[in-house]
């Protein structure tokens, strides 16, 4: 390498990607090289982590990384082993688990993920920089980022956050369809909780902009019962109709989702705008308990994220952020059984 390169990926951004052999992440590695999350121009090098068995298909991957002849693109690393993905990471996006399988009992499932994101968190803590910013996309989401960050115990917990962005993303586009404007002119939905049926989305603060001023969803939208009804279990069901539809899951909207999440938390929230994240909870806002990772309404700034405090809770909402939150609760206390053996 010349002296020239060797500085320039000194100044690269270290980004990981697992999962990297996989639909969403070949979705997800042209968008982040070609600087559509950290900026125009922001070097970057890729890190890419996927198992031994998918090490061809990685390295087909990569070719066509090399194909792109992208400017920002200082390096790319392809690699099963985790002391060698996790070296100096600014940045952790953990999009690989293990899968469900045809007769796998859902326990099994869940130990086999405590697994392994118990040794991923223990890789971000001994060989990543305690900056880190790291996302949690592969499922139960939640709780694999609860883990992950319990067993980096040197890295912030504030640091870590898992992927409900997608589901903000399709309740915005929802309401936006019903209203006939862009999904850019609806704003504050929030997404509560668990990234699966039971997640809570609350169009009590969502306001869209409708000719020229904004106005209240249940205003623009004028149909109560569709959005107390088909429209959460739509927004609930969405990943199910996709995968029903595609015979795979959403990848293209789930990559477009982590770039939106990444990007965000790295140059802030627009004013007055907030987005959902699954983020650590200290059982101080909404009456949400500590220790889970639980889906928020979040403003950032200078990369770090806030709750956004006192929206209006009214009965209808709290019985679903209750029962979300029920639900993950059994997730983590059985996932830190496995956790301790
Ligand atoms: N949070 C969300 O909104 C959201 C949305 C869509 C999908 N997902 C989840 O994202 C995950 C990935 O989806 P996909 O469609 O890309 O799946 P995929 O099966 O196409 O790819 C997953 C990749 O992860 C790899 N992998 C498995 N275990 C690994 C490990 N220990 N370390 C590194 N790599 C590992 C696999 O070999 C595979 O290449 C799934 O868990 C899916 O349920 C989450
Ligand atoms: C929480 O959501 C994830 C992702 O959809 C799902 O796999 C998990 O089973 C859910 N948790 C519970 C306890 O249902
Ligand atoms: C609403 O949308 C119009 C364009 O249709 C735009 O000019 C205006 O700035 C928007 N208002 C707000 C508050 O976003
Ligand atoms: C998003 C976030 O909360 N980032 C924090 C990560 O940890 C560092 C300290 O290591 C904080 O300064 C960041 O604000």
């Amino acid at each position: 390498m010349s002296i020239c390169n060797s500085i320039l990926s000194a100044l690269a951004l270290r980004v990981l990607v697992t999962g990297a052999a996989g639909q969403i992440a070949y979705s997800l590695l042209y968008s982040i090289a070609k600087g559509d999350v950290f900026g125009k121009d922001q070097p970057i090098a890729l890190l890419l982590l996927d198992i031994t068995p998918m090490m061809p298909v990685l390295e087909g991957v990569v070719m066509e990384m090399q194909d792109c002849a992208l400017p920002l693109l200082k390096e790319i690393i392809a690699t099963d082993k985790e002391e060698v993905a996790f070296k100096d990471l600014d940045v952790a996006i953990l999009v690989g688990s293990m899968p469900r399988r045809d007769g796998m009992e859902r326990k099994d499932l869940l130990k086999a993920n405590v697994a392994i994101f118990k040794s991923q968190g223990a890789a971000l803590d001994k060989y990543a920089k305690k900056t880190v910013k790291v996302l949690v996309v592969g499922n139960p989401a939640n709780t694999n980022c609860l883990i992950a960050a319990k067993s980096a115990p040197s890295i912030p917990k504030q640091n870590f956050s898992c992927l409900t962005r997608l589901d903000h993303n399709r309740a915005r586009s929802q309401v936006a369809m019903k209203c006939g404007v862009p999904a850019t002119q609806v704003k504050n939905v929030i997404i509560w909780g668990n990234h699966s049926s039971t997640q809570y989305p609350d169009v009590h603060h969502c306001v869209v902009n409708m000719s020229g001023s904004e106005v209240p969803c249940f205003d623009a939208v004028k149909d109560d019962a569709w959005l107390k009804g088909d429209f959460i279990t739509t927004v609930q069901q969405r990943g199910a109709a996709v995968i029903k539809a595609r015979k795979l899951s959403s990848a293209m909207s789930a990559a477009k989702a982590i770039c939106d999440h990444m990007r965000e938390l790295w140059s802030g929230t627009p004013q007055g705008e907030f987005t959902s994240m699954g983020i650590y909870s200290t059982g101080n806002s909404y009456g949400v308990p500590d220790d889970l990772v639980y889906s928020f309404p979040v403003h950032i700034k200078d990369k770090t994220w806030n709750i956004v405090d006192g929206l209006a809770i009214n009965d209808f909402s709290r019985a679903k952020m209750e029962a979300t939150a029920k639900e993950l609760m059994e997730e983590r206390d059985t996932a830190v059984e496995f956790l301790g053996v």
